[in-house]
């Protein structure tokens, strides 16, 4: 009896322990809004000071319901209790609410300086209780707030003598989806489009709200919806009552929609002769269907538009400039106090032009000439979002017009959904970039935060890697370039090792076993990408198309930019792109100190050298070895570099629950292959055509050349 006893206690312990890891299997769909039960010293410690949330205004303010529910739901799973809203303030409570509500009022904080959306957290007593006070000018600002205490929760930090008052420094923090209408994304590799447009807008999928929670938790404020590459379709009725659903659900956290227009939607859609801007039944066109969108969505946030780039029709299409064409849509707008944000990436096949050069050539005369609600959005490169480009140069020469700055979050060059790359760094070398537009010290990021030029319309998008995964964004490590660009948009001074550190507690725990291995991997990811695939200022040698591996050796096709051989021009004599004044003389668009320091290959720094300069085989670098040693090492680095992150990830093996662990091992293996490949495939051409043999003691590639010339993939993901 007793053994059976026993036995039936050992079952039910068993039946027990399975419910609970069923509960908590690690998909990854909860992002870094995770909120597991803290260890018990953490739990018992924070119970006192989280005991209660008391929302102090009349509970109308949609915002700051989310925020108490939100509150509820992390106080409640991390705490070991349940924590709710509701009642008297207690001692312990965390009091919640925005400057209209008195007991707000009464305790005189300064948040007149916060704006519309920061917010201050604070402990303070409220009828002789110690309290927390999360507390805004608005119910966004709370629902920000009360995000940023549940973190700190979450990451295991003491929350009394609290008094953090925080606000983003730029006004637009967007998620731009290349979301088409069958639900496939350009360049999304995180399975299909989130945005089920066949249901909408009758079933608004829950996921709609989970999307919208985790955005808000990071500050982002807006989502372009579809894709830059866009159908006229979206703009009609039907899609605005999709459009308009989503808005729906996103308004209380703070979130508005935005559409990607399609310049000849008037042709397409309203069966008018012409798209020109400067024709008043195209200007009619655009303000009727204008009113029409904010008619159901009355929060609309504006269009995105890419025109003339890439075969898009724009204004160009009739002699009219960009300039032209954004301030006829941006007067659509104005009287709904919409925005209109122009792409400026920007190039054309007809024009001989070094790409590098083209946007910059287009845009650089239109300075001042742009309406005052429109923003310029500029991708961080001048080719396009490689793993390392030098900064844009319309970055500090168009100190007339806002500019936005352009990043992409899905991995498009970087190998999409599998390689364990974080792109904090790499936003973090951008926005540090110094234009020294108004001398020393003029960094990107004070370009696009409005300071260096006193603008008030600012901004950051990123292009979306979120899919129908259910991790969200194919990987966990992928979901962190989510986060950072979250947090870069929200502080574009933020360190990305720093929020490396923070995503790593919410991702995994605060944890100190893992915290500074998973930040080791993720801040030497960066560098590793550019390593083993597009060393010393390299770039675009993806394969045609798919932009997957590397193809160094395509030149035969249509365009001569299609071709990676346009980019590397490697031969026999040397191997870079002269930008200098013996080439395309693109050093010129930098202010004048900067482009004195590319111009010269001495002064030019090394990551960015073949950027700028064709360089000769055996012209010795830095390190004393050749340019060719160089490239090889660099290549060997990079493969080294990633095996070496995989052992730091398999050191974690015991500490990391399996689903997301075995996830992200096989994709390291995956990577390590495929550096390897990127590695010798590149050696393999480069040594072809600089009939350089590989240095003593490295490793000859493992196939021949025509052998990696004759991979191919029919059915990449992205496309
Ligand atoms: O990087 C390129 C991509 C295109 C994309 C384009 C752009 C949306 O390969 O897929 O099109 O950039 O940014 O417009």
């Amino acid at each position: 009896m007793g053994r059976l006893l026993a036995w039936c206690a050992a079952l039910f312990l068993m039946a027990g322990t399975l419910t609970t890891t069923a509960a908590h299997a690690e998909d990854g769909y909860d992002l870094w809004l995770r909120y597991r039960p803290l260890p018990a010293n953490i739990q018992a410690r924070d119970s006192t000071r989280a005991a209660s949330i008391v929302v102090a205004g009349d509970g109308s303010d949609p915002s700051v319901a989310k925020a108490a529910e939100e509150l509820e739901r992390a106080l409640s799973g991390m705490l070991g209790g349940t924590v709710s809203a509701g009642g008297g303030v207690k001692s312990g409570s965390v009091v919640i609410g925005t400057a209209k509500d008195s007991r707000v009022r009464a305790l005189a904080l300064p948040l007149a300086g916060l704006g519309p959306e920061g917010y201050l957290i604070r402990s303070a007593t409220i009828d002789g209780k110690p309290v927390t006070v999360v507390a805004a000018n608005s119910g966004v600002g709370v629902l920000y707030g009360s995000f940023a205490l549940i973190q700190r929760i979450q990451r295991g930090q003491p929350i009394d003598a609290l008094d953090i008052a925080s606000a983003p420094k730029l006004k637009l923090r967007l998620l731009d989806h290349w979301d088409n209408l069958d639900r496939t994304v350009e360049r999304g590799y995180a399975g299909q489009s989130i945005w089920d447009w066949w249901k909408l807008p009758d079933f608004k999928d829950p996921r709609y709200t989970d999307y919208a929670r985790a955005n808000a938790s990071i500050g982002i404020n807006g989502a372009v919806l579809n894709n830059v590459n866009a159908k006229a379709d979206s703009l009609t009725a039907p899609y605005i009552a999709k459009a308009a659903a989503l808005a729906d659900v996103f308004r209380p956290y703070g979130i508005r929609v935005y559409l990607s227009a399609r310049w000849s939607a008037p042709i397409e859609l309203g069966h008018l002769k012409t798209a020109d801007p400067l024709d008043p039944s195209v200007a009619a066109w655009w303000k009727a269907k204008a009113d029409e969108i904010y008619a159901a969505i009355p929060d609309f946030g504006g269009f995105l538009v890419k025109a003339n780039s890439e075969g898009q029709p724009g204004p160009q299409d009739y002699h009219r400039n960009h300039a032209e064409g954004a301030n006829m849509l941006a007067a659509a707008v104005k009287p709904h106090g919409g925005v209109i944000i122009w792409r400026a990436f920007v190039y054309a096949q007809e024009n001989p032009e070094d790409r590098a050069k083209q946007a910059y050539d287009d845009f650089k005369p239109l300075d001042g000439k742009f309406a005052d609600n429109v923003i310029v959005q500029v991708k961080n490169g001048a080719i396009d979002f490689q793993p390392r480009e030098p900064f844009h140069p319309l970055f500090g020469a168009m100190p007339e017009t806002p500019l936005m700055m352009e990043f992409q979050i899905t991995k498009e060059y970087l190998g999409m959904a599998t390689h364990l790359v974080y792109l904090g760094p790499l936003y973090e070398e951008a926005l540090q970039a110094d234009t020294w537009a108004h001398g020393k010290g003029s960094t990107v990021a004070k370009v696009i935060d409005g300071s260096l030029d006193h603008h008030a319309l600012t901004g950051m998008a990123g292009v979306a890697n979120i899919g129908t995964d259910r991790d969200w964004s194919g990987s966990t490590f992928n979901q962190a370039n989510w986060f950072v660009f979250g947090r870069m948009a929200w502080d574009p001074e933020a360190s990305a090792k720093a929020v490396a550190g923070e995503w790593s507690e919410l991702t995994f725990g605060p944890d100190p076993r893992i915290t500074p291995t998973v930040v080791a991997m993720m801040t030497t990811s960066r560098e590793a990408v550019v390593n083993y695939m597009e060393p010393l200022g390299l770039a675009h040698m993806m394969g045609t198309g798919h932009h997957y591996g590397p193809a160094p050796w395509v030149h035969e096709l249509a365009r001569p930019e299609w071709n990676p051989v346009y980019y590397h021009k490697a031969d026999a004599s040397g191997i870079g792109f002269d930008r200098t004044k013996t080439g395309s003389n693109a050093v010129a668009q930098y202010a004048p100190k900067l482009a004195a320091m590319f111009a010269d290959p001495k002064t030019t720094p090394e990551r960015n050298l073949l950027w700028f300069h064709h360089v000769g085989w055996d012209e010795r670098m830095a390190s004393g070895k050749t340019l060719w040693e160089e490239l090889v090492a660099h290549y060997a680095l990079g493969v080294a570099e990633v095996a070496d992150m995989h052992e730091q990830w398999r050191t974690l093996a015991p500490l990391i629950d399996r689903q997301r662990y075995a996830k992200t091992d096989s994709f390291l293996s995956i990577q390590q292959r495929e550096a390897q490949w990127w590695r010798d495939a590149c050696l393999a051409y480069f040594a072809s055509v600089s009939g350089h043999a590989l240095p003593p003691g490295e490793a000859a590639p493992a196939h021949s050349l025509a052998e990696y010339e004759a991979i191919t993939f029919p059915y990449e993901p992205g496309r």
